[in-house]
Parts: structure tokens; sequence; C-alpha cells
């Protein structure tokens, strides 16, 4: 590993034990770490823990000679605790996984600072790009129902980058709010524009928890609509769970006051933060949005199948319409459509694109989702 890694252009630093890792990080500008789950000294998730003690962004790839479960864990636990786990292999490894991993490392841009980034968010560089969501209900099956806008900051130097790499710096700097106010005022821009074409589309915008500090943000939102000519009924607001957690009675406040306005609410990412199910008791939400880390394994794990099903049914019993995200395969989504998903998302309808590639992908996925819907009759036919 250590040849290919130089033979990549970087210098190796090898460990086998966590003792200096702190001196490591401090006098070296790392690019990549590297941990085997199990090393002689020290174990993979003691070392993950030592990096998010000291806040590291350098990201981390987990290589692994366990069952496929052990890594899976050990990567949803690093994400956990807030580092960037860029890959995660399984051994042996191949020479050209390796060099893959070692080039995407040079991409890694050093995260940017504030000022360059209050510069970006005046400028507007920072835009949404576009997710369809696509409707598997009876009534307007495999017709877009809408789109999230995912915020992609177009850096003049860098090219696209990623929220992962800005929306941490926006939320910790304070000026989450203002990237947010401005983002929103894009999107509502776009929907204004597919209502003047004659499209019913609605728009997904995430809400930092941070934001949901603000008592402001539902006058502000309301005005912001109507000064677009854009119905609240088109825009949904996506909050994570632990979002609507933090401080439960001012986000129930605050929350309560955009769906009396006529904002619709979608609980994000669920099923990888606390205390859920008292968040959906509580709160307005109109959709639940199932974590694409269950909906990328209900191919082949049985526990993901039971999961994803469990939260369909849960949505379908709080009267909350259950959204299916990272769906990138045709066998995920005849799953999901046999299991009464009510829309999906995910690189199998599309990818984020910017609002100017819309059209051409609408045409595109019309001629498409009339061949996968023949597809999924001939599927029901076979299975009688
Ligand atoms: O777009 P994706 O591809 O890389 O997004 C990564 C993460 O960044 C997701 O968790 C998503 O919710 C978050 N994110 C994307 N756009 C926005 C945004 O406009 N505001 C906030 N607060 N989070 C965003
Ligand atoms: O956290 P949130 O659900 O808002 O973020 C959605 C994230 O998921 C974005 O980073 C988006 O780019 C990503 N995403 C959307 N569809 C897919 C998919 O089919 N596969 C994968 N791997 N990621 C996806
Ligand atoms: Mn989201």
């Amino acid at each position: 590993m250590a040849r290919v890694c130089r033979d990549s252009g970087f210098e190796a630093i090898e460990r086998t034990d966590c003792a200096d890792i702190e001196t490591v990080l401090q006098s070296s500008r790392l690019k990549l770490i590297v941990t085997d789950l199990q090393m002689p000294d020290c174990d993979g998730i003691e070392l993950m823990r030592l990096l998010a003690g000291v806040r590291t962004d350098v990201p981390v790839a987990i290589f692994s000679g366990f069952d496929p479960r052990a890594p899976n864990t050990a990567e949803a636990f690093g994400r956990s605790i807030g580092l960037q786990i860029v890959e995660t292999l399984q051994k042996p490894l191949s020479v050209a996984a390796l060099k893959r991993l070692f080039r995407g490392a040079g991409d890694q841009v050093v995260l940017a600072p504030e000022e360059e980034l209050q510069r970006a968010i005046r400028n507007h560089e920072v835009r949404l790009h576009f997710q369809p969501k696509v409707s598997f209900r009876a009534e307007d099956f495999g017709r877009v129902v809408g789109f999230e806008g995912l915020a992609r900051w177009h850096h003049p130097v860098q090219g696209v980058i990623s929220p992962d790499r800005f929306i941490p710096l926006a939320e910790s700097s304070g000026l989450i709010g203002e990237l947010t106010d401005d983002l929103i005022q894009y999107g509502l821009e776009q929907v204004a524009e597919w209502q003047r074409n004659g499209e019913t589309w609605s728009l997904a915008i995430n809400i930092s928890p941070h934001i949901l500090e603000d008592r402001g943000l539902a006058d502000r939102i309301a005005q912001l609509a109507a000064r677009a000519g854009v119905e609240p009924s088109r825009i949904t607001l996506e909050i994570t769970e632990s979002g609507a957690m933090a401080d439960p009675t001012r986000t129930m406040e605050i929350l309560t006051r955009l769906r009396l306005k006529g904002f619709k609410l979608s609980i994000d990412d669920f099923g990888t933060g606390f205390s859920s199910l008292v968040q959906l008791y509580n709160l307005p939400f109109s959709e639940l949005k199932i974590d694409k880390s269950f909906v990328m394994d209900i191919d082949d794990r049985e526990e993901a199948q039971v999961i994803v099903r469990t939260l369909i049914d849960l949505a379908h019993n709080l009267s909350l319409q259950a959204c299916a995200e990272g769906v990138e395969t045709m066998a995920e989504w005849s799953q999901l459509l046999d299991y009464g998903c009510d829309r999906i998302q995910g690189y199998f309808a599309g990818r984020p694109m910017p609002a100017e590639d819309i059209p051409a992908w609408a045409e595109e996925w019309e001629t498409r989702s009339k061949s996968i819907t023949d597809m999924d009759r001939q599927r029901a036919a076979a299975d009688g």
C-alpha cells in the first residue's frame, strides 16, 4: 500500500498504533487517513474516536478483512461522530482500488475559510441543484412530483464543491442564515419559472438545525414566497431528525407556524438520528424520508428490508407520505414499489442537476419512465 501511495505522488506515513496520531495530524498536511479496522496495537474504532476528538477534517478510508457488516457499522459510526468517511474497502485490496482511492485524495480541497464563503454567498456562487422526486402512487405513477434543492458551490477556480465541504463551515461561522435565505430566494425564482411554464412541481429545501433557532424564519420565508408569487404548499422544508431534537419547544413553535402558513414539512434522513418517534408524534410533518443507508441495502440485507417496510408503515399510519432516498437500481425501485412507498428519489431517476438541465432530463424521463412501467407490469404478471 505504501508503494501505491508513493507511486500516486504522495508521501506515506505509516503507524501500527495510535500513540502519536495527534502529533502526526499537527505536523503534516494529511490528504487522507487510511485505517484497517484491525491493527496490532489499536483498532480502527479507537483511531476514529481519537480523530473525532481532535475534530479533524481529513478524509478517512476504512479497510477491513471482516465480514461486510463490521465495516458497515464502522462507517456509520465514523460518520455519526463527524468524520468524513470517503470509502470502505473489503480486503484483499486490489492495486486498482488503491490507486483510485489515492487519486481521489488529490482532489480533496482544503476547507475554504470563512471570508471566501462569505464572498461566495454575496456573489451567488452557491446555488441549488435539483434532484427529482418521482411518484409511486397509482393516480400519478412515474410522474415527477417535484425536486429537492441541494446546495452546490460553483467556485471560480475549484469548480463545483459539494455541501459537505461548506455547510458545516457555514453553520460554525454563523453564515448559514444568510446562505439559506439566498438559496430559498434562488429556489423560489425557479418554482415561479416552473409555474410560468405550466409545471406543478414542488421544491424541497434543506433547513439546517441551526436555523431552527431563528424565530423570524416562518415570517421571512412566507414573505419571500409571497413576493415570488409561489404558493407555500409548493414548498417543503426538509429537517433532519437531530435538528428537530435540539430545542424541542422552540422547534415545535417555529415548525408549527411554518405549517400554519401552508408550507410542508419533511423529516429527513429518517432512521439515522435519535428519539425520532417523539418528533414524529409532536411535529406537523407531511413526509418522512427514509435514509439512503437502508435503501441501498434492501437488495441484500434482510434487516434493511424490515426497516424500510416498517418505516413505510409507520409513515402511512401517521398519514405521512413515505419517500425513499438513494434509489439507484431497478431492483430497489421494484422492491419499494412492492412495499407501497409513495415516492422515490435517487440516481436511478436522476442526479441533482442545475436548473437549466431540467427540461432535457424531464423529456428523457418521460420516455424512460414508460419503459420502466412496462417492465414493472411484466414483472407483476410473471409473479402471478
Ligand atoms: O447534495 P449532497 O449531495 O452532497 O448533500 C450532502 C448533505 O448536505 C445532505 O445531508 C444535504 O441535506 C446537505 N445539504 C445540501 N444542500 C443543503 C442546503 O441548502 N442547506 C443545508 N442546510 N444542507 C444542505
Ligand atoms: O441528507 P439529505 O437527504 O438531504 O441529502 C441527500 C444526499 O444524498 C445528497 O448528498 C445527494 O446528492 C445524495 N443522493 C441522492 N440520491 C442518491 C443516490 O441515489 N445515491 C447516492 N449515493 N447518493 C444520493
Ligand atoms: Mn434532504
